[in-house]
């Protein structure tokens, strides 16, 4: 395997909505580069980069995956990530470390929810894009129609470079604006193509077309602007030139249209990739932290010390752990030892590899600005840095979203505990957004990550990868207690058994607090009614008694509890005493202080094209939802409400279902308020049954 430097290099991360064809697109780019002998198909099973045997069984992308074509000595790392919004930040980890991104939209349906957030995120990055309107030969493939609508969303700076010869069925081939050449292509799906004139009956409109490129190229540029209207046009040389600018300066979005799967524009897609986007030493700085925690930018091409992030990790059947990284800086060899700066501790690197895929391809190094990957790193995880020990620095990562939904499982065969703790937590090295805990309320383990399919694949990975099979449980409400008014209490504990006896005796007030406040603890004893060192004892009486609950097993909260006054005997007063003391106190308390259940509240945001919203903000209704606005983004619009979480444990299914899988939501925890009392008594019911359960099984 050839080392290449950065000025070979081209990173690019195929972003867009799901099933628009990126990872088809990457199949047909491997073939028509000759990486690989045949065409890749999802309907097979046999594109490069959908390897895990998850995503060939679902037919989507699941995780971000690499593979690289060599185009005219030029090295294209291409980026595959998948669409679905629950995988999103799969999307986010791949661009940033790409120099790059190829925003593939399908010619059928256009801008979508994902578009809009890859887009967001290649703004957030900096990162010029170009846009594939794939799918072309698609019924009811339209270039003008998905054209307007980029351009409506994206701005002006949304140009196409090529148009279509035919659509739909009809679709044969594209006209290059800038050579000013057509590319027929076989039928045969070879991907085989001649290189003709603009066929007569496109000629005018390609001309008008390249006039608009052309003025969009030199409004850019004063002096190409005085050139274009001296010679009334520019040369192959500048336009090239130019629009490569224009693109890195994010003033120019270059379209181009492609029939993944009926192999027709890839040549065109890579020799575009090649000639018009960034190479890999040409980005900017980066940023991250020093040794001692400050900010840092650092120049990435002056720079001769090795830096690099993993910003992946996956497990292979064969070779354990692999870790994938991009070199910012320096080179990285074989058989050497790096600092793993993140952590701070020393990280031999094997041998290095390139992957197609799942495939590994040794290689001696890897300079700055390529994209790599090393097997059985010893203690380094996604988001880490590896550096020099006498150079080091940490490169920013993404920071990754809240948890959206919480389920809790429980393995299958009992003794099964430590296995499942260990599997997912080698799942959570490959996919930080999981997120895994144990209740202390409930006992019960908890897998949280960005929607109710993302658990279900955790849980399908369990069973395949790790052999853990677990029972998914629907998501707990964690649910409150809370007192509404105030109450006097007592409590006393006075037994007389044999010889020592047990006596303690205190009277408390409890009051409500506003929500959030959690528990406070008011020692107000005068004249040393309960002396001081069994003070401490009634609080932990009652914070023990208000942690199991009162009403139906959950912790008491907001309220305050004031120690007034109390007894003590001389010898049989101890401090076990005064804890039971407390918690007979705390009981009676609750009984007289009108308790109440309080109740989870998200912060939902729901996306879905216009049409769906009317239906969408009924079923929220229904949810005693609260709608608190709506935000019109183009075609879709955001519905942004405050719900129950306990109404939205399987929100996900309601929503595909309504928007044909077209809407996507996020959620985050927001507050607690009271439970309507008409709903509190099933609650309770249930709780109490569920207990009942756990108890018996025990
Ligand atoms: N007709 C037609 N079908 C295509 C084209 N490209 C892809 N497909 C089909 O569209 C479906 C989705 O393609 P994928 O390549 O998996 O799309 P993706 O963008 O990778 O999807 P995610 O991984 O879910 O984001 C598959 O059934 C492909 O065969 C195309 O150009 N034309
Ligand atoms: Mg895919």
């Amino acid at each position: 395997m050839k080392v290449y430097s950065g000025s070979e290099i081209r990173n690019v991360a195929l972003v867009g909505h799901n099933a628009t064809g990126k990872t088809t697109l990457v199949s047909q780019l491997l073939f028509n580069a000759g990486a690989t002998t045949r065409l890749g198909r999802i309907e097979d099973g046999t594109t490069t980069t959908d390897f895990d045997p998850d995503e060939i069984e679902r037919k989507h992308s699941i995780s971000a995956a690499v593979a690289y074509v060599e185009w005219k000595n030029t090295k294209i790392n291409l980026l595959d990530t998948p669409g679905f919004g629950i995988f999103v930040m799969e999307a986010k980890g791949a661009l940033r470390v790409a120099d790059s991104a190829a925003i593939v939209v399908s010619a059928v349906t256009g801008v979508e929810v994902s578009t809009e957030r890859v887009w967001k995120f290649a703004d957030e990055y900096e990162l010029p894009r170009m846009i594939i309107v794939n799918k072309m030969d698609r019924e009811r493939a339209s270039f003008a129609r998905t054209f307007e609508a980029l351009q409506k969303k994206f701005g002006k700076e949304v140009v196409p470079i090529q148009i279509p010869i035919g659509e739909e069925h009809a679709f044969t081939g594209v006209i290059d604006l800038v050579s000013m050449k057509a590319y027929k292509y076989a039928t045969d799906g070879s991907g085989k193509f001649d290189t003709i004139d603009v066929p007569a009956e496109y000629k005018s409109d390609a001309d008008g077309w390249r006039e608009r490129l052309i003025e969009k190229v030199a409004e850019g540029d004063d002096t190409l602007m005085e050139r274009f209207f001296e010679q009334g046009g520019l040369s192959q040389e500048e336009l090239i030139d130019g629009l490569r600018r224009e693109i890195s300066h994010h003033q120019i979005f270059p379209i181009l249209l492609a029939s993944a799967s009926h192999n027709i524009g890839g040549q065109a897609i890579l020799d575009a990739m090649v000639a018009l986007l960034p190479a890999a030493d040409e980005a900017k700085t980066i940023d991250g932290k020093n040794a001692k925690g400050e900010d840092l930018t650092f120049e990435r091409r002056a720079e001769a010390f090795p830096a690099a992030l993993v910003f992946k990790t996956f497990s292979d059947p064969f070779s354990g752990r692999v870790s994938l990284f991009r070199v910012y800086s320096g080179t990285f060899k074989s058989d050497t030892a790096y600092w793993n700066t993140t952590r701070d501790h020393e990280e031999r690197l094997g041998k290095l590899q390139v992957l197609q895929g799942k495939q590994q391809v040794p290689v001696s190094e890897l300079k700055a600005g390529d994209i790599g990957a090393v097997a059985k790193l010893k203690d380094t995880v996604t988001g880490d840095t590896l550096a020099a020990k006498d150079h080091q620095i940490v490169i920013k990562h993404v920071d990754y979203p809240e948890a959206a939904i919480a389920f809790a499982v429980e393995p299958k065969a009992r003794g099964d505990e430590d296995k499942l703790g260990v599997a997912v937590a080698r799942i959570i090295e490959e996919d930080p957004t999981i997120k895994f805990h144990r209740d202390e309320q409930t006992k019960e383990f908890l897998i949280s990550g960005q929607g109710q399919l993302h658990v279900e694949i955790v849980v399908h990975k369990l069973k395949k990868k790790y052999n853990v099979d677990v029972i998914l449980h629907p998501p707990k409400v964690p649910y409150r207690e809370t007192i509404t008014k105030s109450a006097d209490a007592h409590g006393r504990h006075k037994k007389q058994s044999g010889g020592h006896g047990q006596f303690a005796d205190c009277k408390i007030t409890m009051e409500p607090l506003p929500r959030g406040s959690d528990f406070e603890f008011v020692d107000d004893i005068f004249g040393g009614s309960i002396p001081r060192q069994y003070i401490p004892a009634v609080e932990k009486g009652i914070q023990d008694a208000r942690k199991k609950g009162f009403l139906a097993g959950y912790p008491v909260v907001d309220f305050r509890v004031r120690l007034t006054d109390g007894q003590y005997h001389d010898v049989d007063s101890s401090e076990m005493a005064f804890k039971i003391a407390g918690s007979l106190a705390f009981q009676q308390g609750m009984e007289a202080a009108r308790p109440t259940l309080l109740e989870p509240i998200m912060h939902v945001d729901i996306t879905a094209p216009s049409e769906y919203i009317g239906d969408l903000m009924g079923d929220l209704n229904s949810r005693r939802g609260r709608v608190e606005g709506v935000e019109a983004d183009g075609d879709a619009q955001t519905i942004k409400a405050r719900v129950p979480m306990s109404e939205m444990l399987t929100y996900g299914s309601t929503l595909r279902s309504i928007t044909q899988g077209r809407g996507s939501f996020h959620m985050e925890m927001s507050h607690y308020e009271e439970v309507p009392r008409n709903l509190q008594e099933k609650i309770i019911t249930e709780s109490k049954k569920a207990k009942e359960q756990q108890a018996a099984a025990h």
